[in-house]
């Protein structure tokens, strides 16, 4: 995931003793700050707003990684120039959200009806096609929709199946995964811990999906969250870096050295994507989620 050529935030913060080579971006785990475009989705968890070409900047300030864009739409991303952003800040891109299409569009993977449902999938379609050329992922979290209102559990679950499926295959022309989320029960009924999702990705066709661990939500519904984490080794293909109550890391109660041991021993070399409440600040929220990432990384 990501350019292969620039060369790693942290080691140009001088924080780590670890020489550099040149796999280092297959060994190391890397920091990316979500930027959200969607205005409806205000008051959600993301560290930067609006504007992504100061998002950018400040990153890269910051010594952030990448960045992880919640764009409205596709043709949003061509507009903005997010290309051409990425190169001039030396920053890859971690991953694009595909989450506007439930929250202004009300699109579902598993709706009742036939019709949104492919809808749904044209969306998360368009979205991997800007992503893929930009060597990211996209990430299905909030469009995997609940079952209910007439769908049964069963249903839900292959349809959901058969869209995985579909746009895992999609997005291999790429050369990236698709990335599946498990959320909190509040969220949706269909896939709420780890061991759900690797049953789920487990049962796929193709081997081009990942599932994302979101450390929040997470907290909620995993009796323990490095043990789960060792449980989805082989499966884990990005982590969402936030605190237990949805604040920057540090600022709740999760306890991440655990944490970071298990990512380390199932060898994840992926994003701790920070996808967080700008709390109490954008810029607050954005310094102490990298401050918290040299600290238990350097060690
Ligand atoms: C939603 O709670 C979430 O965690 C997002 O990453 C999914 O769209
Ligand atoms: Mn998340």
């Amino acid at each position: 995931m990501g350019s292969k050529r620039r060369p790693h935030a942290i080691f140009q913060r001088g924080m780590m003793a670890r020489p550099l080579n040149e796999d280092w971006y297959e060994r190391y785990m890397k920091s990316a700050i979500t930027i959200s475009l969607v205005p409806e989705a205000r008051g959600g968890p993301f560290v930067l707003w609006d504007d992504v070409a100061q998002g950018c900047r400040e990153a890269q300030q910051l010594g952030f990684d990448a960045i992880e864009i919640f764009p409205p739409s596709a043709a949003v991303v061509r507009e903005r120039s997010v290309a051409q952003l990425l190169a001039d800040h030396n920053l890859a891109l971690a991953a694009l959200g595909t989450g506007a299409g439930w929250v202004k569009h009300k699109l579902m993977l598993t709706s009742p009806d036939a019709k949104i449902r492919e809808q749904a999938i044209d969306f998360v379609r368009s979205i991997i096609d800007a992503a893929g050329p930009l060597n990211a992922p996209a990430i299905i979290g909030s469009m995997q929709g609940r079952w209910g209102d007439g769908v049964s559990r069963d249903q839900a679950i292959d349809w959901l199946r058969t869209a995985l499926d579909t746009l895992g295959q999609h997005a291999a022309q790429y050369h990236v995964p698709l990335i599946y989320e498990p959320l909190n029960r509040y969220e949706t009924n269909l896939c709420a811990t780890v061991a759900q999702g690797v049953e789920l990705i487990g049962e796929l066709t193709t081997p081009n999906v990942v599932l994302l661990a979101d450390l929040f939500h997470m907290n909620i519904e995993e009796a323990n969250i490095a043990d789960a984490i060792r449980s989805g080794s082989g499966y884990i293909g990005h982590v969402h870096f936030v605190d237990s109550n949805r604040r920057p890391p540090g600022l709740g109660h999760l306890n991440y050295e655990p944490i970071i041991t298990a990512l380390r021993e199932i060898g994840y070399n992926g994003y701790l994507s920070a996808e967080a409440l700008p709390w109490p600040d954008s810029l607050t929220a954005a310094k102490q989620t990298i401050k918290m990432f040299d600290t238990l990384l350097a060690v």
